[in-house]
């Protein structure tokens, strides 16, 4: 039997845990907590610049690892900051552990200094959360909270420790054994038959992978399952990456960004195989013209997404790995000619345009190059907005959890710290961040933790002078009435990186800008690479929201700024 404060036993906890990294910031009602921490021989603490910051590198090794990222946050401010964080890791399934300080137990409820009810808000955007009422209860609670953000669909938890929890002593007799995903149960034989025979009588199938596959680190026994059974293969945006982009049978991203031929594929075919995808409205358009000749198998490891927006024909709770591997050896070679004629015709009909994309001053251009320059071994985050879209149709992805991006709350402010967090998870890769001159600036504070960790992240800034992808909708569906997203002003990005003591080169002015790009990707340490984009460019193919992912339009109507009407922001 030892004897221990909460925060003693919190930090031991984690260390059983195997956590190697903490992002996060202290404050007041969480010092005793940092106090212990500062003795852990095993952990490294990122301290980061705000606490959405600290959240997303949590996420960002989290993405990478598939173990969860942890992140701490002191009470009231600290504790809202992290808030889109832990929404943001929820609507991604991404597990993460967040601890955060609130005041004694005796003040709770008193509206004391820093208090909020963080218990309170966090509850409808974690998977799980505590308020913790003794230092004793820590020894079930954290194994539990990483339990339960591995187990199953991940997820974020949140742990809110009051200060006095953390001073409070406790006996420990015996340490708890670290907390690990539960198994799940295998799913009957029967369905993975039925499955299987859906599949063989099929004529035009496609497997719909979705980011399940990546959380259960299925993309292997995807391809295996797909090249068995010859079936064209789409994936949402969470899964891109798990079958290779260029691989014979890999028809991309489906929905609201891909390519028309995708998309008609989709309406054609007669069984749509969903696996750890959750029919998510940018991936089917209107939902009630998704897919309509087809019937439906749905894999999921959460019961909840089975029958949520459409009915199977087959469902099978299950983690898609298992079930993937069950299946492979019930299906027949097969060729599929006919079909896979169909889709190959379907792709020479309606192709996806890459506009200019042999110029490296063109979106496409760019991220095409970009690609050229690294290995396969690199990891691409991104924030949100077209820069997102257009990465998300012309890089080639080829591996599972090498690509990090919002893709369920869509926050703008993800990609610089989530890539600082995959580079400290992986100091051997390099770490692509593509961020918008909108979204840079809502994490922007990162750059200062980038320079001090002097990770390995090179963030290529395409600067539209704009909230480019509101600027395209107004353009599009507003009547061209472009209103708050075209910047009057905007910063001089490669002078504020010298002030954060980050390299920059404007390719701008570069003479050669591949040679240039090339060698800036090479240079290890943190580095900005900015392009001017043009304020008109728009990531096409688009379905206008709500309309069927048939009705795509393919070529838009550009609005030059000066040509705009601009309404009057002042
Ligand atoms: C935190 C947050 N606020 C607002 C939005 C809405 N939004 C989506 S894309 C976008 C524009 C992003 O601009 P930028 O980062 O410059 O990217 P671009 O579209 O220009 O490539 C906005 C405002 C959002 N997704 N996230
Ligand atoms: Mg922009």
């Amino acid at each position: 039997m030892t004897r221990h404060t909460g925060a003693e036993i919190t930090v031991r906890l984690l260390e059983r845990q195997n956590v190697a990294t903490i992002a996060g910031i202290p404050g007041g009602a969480v010092l005793p907590l940092y106090d212990a921490l500062a003795r852990s021989r095993t952990i490294r603490h990122v301290l980061a610049r705000h606490e959405q910051g600290a959240g997303f590198i949590a996420q960002g090794i989290a993405r990478v690892t598939g173990r969860p990222g942890v992140c701490i946050a002191s009470s009231g401010p600290g504790a809202t900051n992290l808030l889109t964080a832990i929404a943001d890791a929820k609507l991604d399934s991404i597990p993460l552990v967040a601890i955060t300080g609130q005041v004694p137990r005796a003040m709770i409820g008193t509206d004391a200094f820093q208090e909020v009810d963080t218990f309170g808000l966090s509850l409808p955007i974690t998977k799980h959360n505590y308020l913790v009422q003794t230092a004793s209860d820590l020894t079930r609670v954290i194994p539990e909270a990483f339990a339960i953000a591995s187990s199953g669909r991940p997820g974020p938890v949140l742990i809110d420790i009051p200060k006095d929890v953390q001073t409070e002593m406790a006996d420990v007799a015996d340490w708890p054994d670290p907390g690990a995903a539960a198994p799940l149960g295998a799913a009957p034989d029967s369905a993975i038959e039925r499955a299987a025979a859906m599949i063989e009588a099929a004529e035009r199938p496609i497997l719909y992978l979705g980011g399940g596959i990546v959380h259960s680190g299925a993309a292997s026994a995807a391809v295996a399952v797909a090249e068995r059974s010859a079936l064209p293969t789409v994936m949402t945006l969470m899964g891109l990456g798990a079958l290779p982009t260029n691989h014979r049978l890999s028809l991309g991203m489906l929905g609201m960004h891909g390519a028309p031929y995708t998309n008609r594929a989709l309406d054609e075919c007669d069984l749509l195989i969903a696996i750890g995808a959750r029919f998510d409205d940018r991936a089917t358009g209107k939902l009630a013209e998704f897919c309509p000749r087809a019937a439906v198998i749905h894999v999921d490891i959460d019961a909840a997404e089975l029958g949520k927006l459409r009915s199977p024909e087959l469902a099978i709770r299950g983690d898609a790995r298992g079930v993937l591997d069950r299946l492979l050896p019930r299906l027949r070679e097969r060729p599929r000619s006919r079909w896979l004629a169909r889709v190959a015709q379907l792709q020479r009909r309606h192709p996806l345009h890459l506009p200019e994309v042999d110029s490296v001053r063109s979106p496409y251009g760019l991220i095409r190059a970009v690609a050229a320059a690294l290995d396969d071994d690199a990891i691409v985050t991104t924030d949100v907005g077209q820069h997102q879209m257009w990465v998300s149709q012309a890089f080639p992805l080829r591996r599972a959890r090498s690509w990090l991006t919002s893709g369920g709350l869509g926050t703008m402010g993800f990609g610089l710290p989530a890539a600082i967090g995959a580079a400290l998870a992986a100091p051997d890769r390099t770490v692509v961040c593509f961020s918008g001159d909108g979204s840079i600036l809502m994490n922007v504070q990162e750059l200062a933790t980038a320079a001090e960790e002097d990770v390995n992240v090179k963030i290529l800034l395409m600067n539209n002078r704009s909230l480019g992808l509101v600027y395209q909708q107004q353009t599009l569906f507003y009547g061209r009435r472009v209103f708050a997203s075209a910047y009057r002003k905007s910063p001089d990005f490669v002078a504020l990186m010298r002030g954060f003591g980050i390299e920059a080169l404007d390719l701008d002015g570069a003479r050669d800008a591949r040679g240039a790009l090339a060698a800036a990707l090479r240079r290890p340490g943190p580095c900005l690479i900015h392009a001017t984009i043009d304020t008109a460019e728009q990531v096409l193919p688009m379905v206008p929201p709500g309309a069927a992912n048939t009705q795509m339009i393919v070529r838009g109507e550009r609005a030059e700024p000066h040509e705009l009407e601009t309404v009057a922001t002042e």
